[in-house]
């Protein structure tokens, strides 16, 4: 009787290890999770060569299209190949609602799904998907402290800009200086969307309270989460003008963007 006590007492205690160690492994595998997120209109031409390179790189990745019922059928196309491929996760919206917000449920996906680290960019090449790697690697530095938010940098040493005409890069410079100098940010490039943030600090954002719903979001998120103490980290990347399909900026978008720059930057100075 003694001996099957002490038996069964055994098998207990090995499934309780058992159970212990494949908990962990969860929780490991949990806590390195890595969604990449791109927002797309009308990327038809670009998407299906991003998605593999994505996976190419960043082979233990999950990837989130961000797709606003794009009449080319981006959308579509995701979850065709999504049913092939469970790490491509697809997310539909009714219409063009505006890269900022685009951005933000992809946020709100990775901190509901448990990831550790979102990689955003964008879908037309202009952000080649081999740095995604490096912006990784950043996020810890080895004898640093950890980073919440590393930055693609066109405008850090080895960064830069191929193909755009003088106006345009006249234009990215000028708006970088303006909400640097308005909202006291300390990156060189605040405007860019190739970034890498830690899930665990985007969650401590009200997402509700960001007024952007378009290009000044790249900005007025970085200024929320440096009041929230967020460490900044910046990794060169040469930004390569799109090659295929258009440009869906226009001058009523820029303009919003720099007006709402301009309140956030009083908002700053009366620090509310
Ligand atoms: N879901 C969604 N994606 C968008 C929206 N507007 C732009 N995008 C995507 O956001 C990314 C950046 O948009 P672009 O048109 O390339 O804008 P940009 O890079 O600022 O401008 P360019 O230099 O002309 O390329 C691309 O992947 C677009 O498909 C939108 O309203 N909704
Ligand atoms: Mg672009």
């Amino acid at each position: 009787m003694r001996r099957v006590d002490a038996a069964a007492k055994l098998s207990v205690s090995t499934a309780t290890l058992i159970r212990i160690f494949s908990a962990r492994r969860c929780i490991m595998s949990q806590t390195n999770k890595i969604l990449v997120t791109a927002a797309t209109f009308n990327e038809m031409e670009n998407l299906p060569r991003l998605v593999e390179e994505i996976f190419h790189y960043v082979p233990e990745a999950d990837v989130l299209v961000i797709d606003d019922n794009s009449p080319d059928g981006t959308g579509r196309w995701c979850d065709r190949q999504r049913a092939e491929n469970p790490k491509l996760h697809c997310l539909h919206r009714p219409g063009k609602l505006g890269l900022g917000t685009a951005t933000i449920a992809g946020m709100k996906y990775a901190v509901e799904n448990g990831y550790r680290y979102l990689l955003n960019m964008d879908a037309d090449f202009s952000h080649k998907p081999e740095y995604l790697p490096a912006l990784l690697a950043g996020m810890d530095p080895p004898g640093g402290p950890p980073i919440d938010v590393m930055i693609g940098s066109r405008y850090t040493p080895g960064g830069g800009v191929e193909g755009w005409p003088l106006h345009r890069r006249l234009m990215s410079r000028g708006v970088n200086l303006y909400a640097r100098w308005l909202l006291g940010l300390r990156p060189k490039d605040c405007s860019g969307a190739f970034r890498c943030y830690r899930t665990e600090t985007l969650a401590r954002l009200d997402f509700d309270s960001i007024r952007s719903r378009g290009y000044s979001f790249q900005e007025e998120i970085l200024w929320r989460l440096k009041r929230l103490g967020a460490r900044f980290g910046e990794t060169p990347i040469v930004f390569v003008d799109r090659q295929l399909g258009v440009s869906k900026i226009d001058s009523g978008e820029a303009l919003a963007a720099l007006r709402i720059i301009f309140s956030l930057g009083v908002q700053n100075l009366l620090r509310r």
